[in-house]
């Protein structure tokens, strides 16, 4: 039988997760089987791609920069980075205030189901530890996400994948460094950081080898450990204007790479599904973004001056499917809590949520911590916030999944614009994922 690509496999591997989760929510017991035989093989996957995030980030930012040889086509991958990252996101923003205002979700929803909501969810210990998460960050000042970005440690930085903005600011720091001291002077460093990031490539190779079965345990427990059906129900409206603005933030994404590369965008997005099924798996850009990497380099045919800048940045700065779901439910929320939202707080919501999604960790579920930022923008009475958050908790880690493979295609995408700007968009390398694992064999 032709050996079947990797995605096809991640895809089997997620159905059959979510059909035999939902066969465990059948049997008494089998919600108990899943997370204790089943779910740990999840863990360990999404622990070994965050334990390889730093180490690549480090070798393939310093290896992208040291290569550029001088400092102003880096300041002009930057500026192109920051910039098509800022504009895509402010679309899915308003993409999403446009879908939000129209389709009305929120409208209409009974009392006695947020009254049911709210007893079922306000007090439970997922909102309150959100709210506390968002409380500390709201007390910081609006250049706290600054202050946080420069280290006074780098192996503690290293040491911790939220604070990977850290590791970024400091390789950057570094990598601008080698290129002053001279190409003779920094070929040791820059050598070891080269055959670095060749190995970390080749640990993502095996580590995904195991990857269709860790999506099945990590589907299966999603499914297991979801919210109670009949509450879904009623937030399937508000789920649904979600996933619709998703979708349509893919839908641009495959117009921008058609028009401003030329590359045939079902191809794109056929070569990066491995990462994007990661990424729905996992519902963490941090965990997936060494297979973004990956996959964008390799088969995409991005450099690695870009890439190696551009996806680290994207990861955790860039998330465009964030800062749509946080226009939606932040209006959705307003709506169902009858909470007065004009025009004017709907435009304080694009640049909250636009600097909400860059303070967003890459990790499952902080978008909604950082909802808090944007719902006490526009004035949001801070008593009702609970039963806000509870209000949208039930659906919040499926549409999490959902709205980090848009984080993830967004940063794709933007690499692709900018390699194609500064001429830097080549051959994929790779045909096929099976030539890797001849390799690995
Ligand atoms: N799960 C986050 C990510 O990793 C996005 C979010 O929570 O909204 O991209």
């Amino acid at each position: 039988m032709r050996k079947l690509e990797l995605h096809w496999k991640i895809l089997i591997g997620m159905v059959l997760g979510i059909v035999f989760g939902f066969a465990m929510t059948q049997i008494s017991g089998g919600k108990d089987f899943v997370s204790d035989w089943i779910q740990p093989l999840g863990t360990i996957f999404v622990k070994l791609l965050k334990l390889i995030a730093i180490p690549l980030i480090l070798a393939s930012l310093i290896k992208g920069i040291s290569d550029l040889k001088d400092i102003s086509k880096f300041k002009n991958i930057g500026l192109r980075t920051i910039g098509i990252y800022m504009g895509t996101t402010v679309v899915a923003i308003v993409l999403g205030l446009l879908l939000v205002n129209i389709l009305q979700p929120g409208d209409g929803i009974s009392t006695e189901t947020i009254d049911r909501l709210t007893n079922t969810y306000a007090s439970d210990s997922g909102v309150t530890s959100k709210l506390e998460e968002a409380t500390r960050q709201k007390s910081a000042g609006p250049l706290k996400f600054l202050e946080d970005m420069v280290p006074d440690n780098a192996i503690a930085a290293m040491s911790n994948n939220r604070l990977m903005l850290q590791v970024i600011f400091f390789t950057i720091f570094m990598g601008i460094s080698l290129l002053l001291i001279g190409e003779k002077r920094a070929k040791p460093l820059k050598d070891f950081f080269d055959s670095l990031n060749d190995v970390v490539l080749k640990m993502v190779d095996l580590i995904m080898l195991v990857a269709p079965y860790a999506v099945f345990a990590l589907l299966a427990n999603v499914v297991v450990s979801s919210g109670d059906p009949e509450l879904l129900v009623a937030l399937l409206k508000y789920a649904g204007v979600v996933v619709l603005g998703l979708f349509l933030m893919i839908v641009f994404y495959t117009i921008l790479v058609k028009l401003l590369t030329g590359k045939n965008p079902f191809w794109f997005l056929k070569e990066i599904s491995p990462a994007q099924l990661l990424a729905f798996s996992t519902s963490s850009s941090a965990a997936t973004l060494p297979v973004t990497m990956e996959r964008v380099e390799e088969h995409i045919g991005v450099d690695k001056e870009v890439s190696s800048f551009v996806l680290p940045v994207g990861a955790t700065i860039n998330m465009d499917g964030t800062s749509l779901y946080q226009g939606v439910a932040a209006v959705f929320i307003a709506q169902a809590l009858a909470f007065d939202l004009p025009l004017s707080g709907q435009l304080t919501i694009i640049l909250t949520a636009l600097l909400a999604s860059i303070g967003t960790a890459a990790v499952p579920g902080a978008g909604m911590v950082m909802l808090v930022i944007v719902l006490e923008s526009v004035g949001f009475p801070a008593d009702k916030l609970a039963i806000g958050l509870a209000l949208i908790f039930a659906v919040d880690r499926p549409l999490d999944m959902f709205r980090t493979v848009v984080n993830i295609t967004g940063d794709a995408t933007v690499s692709m614009l900018v390699a194609k700007s500064v001429g830097k968009l080549g051959k994929p390398r790779v045909k096929e994922w099976d030539d890797h694992l001849d390799e690995v064999k």
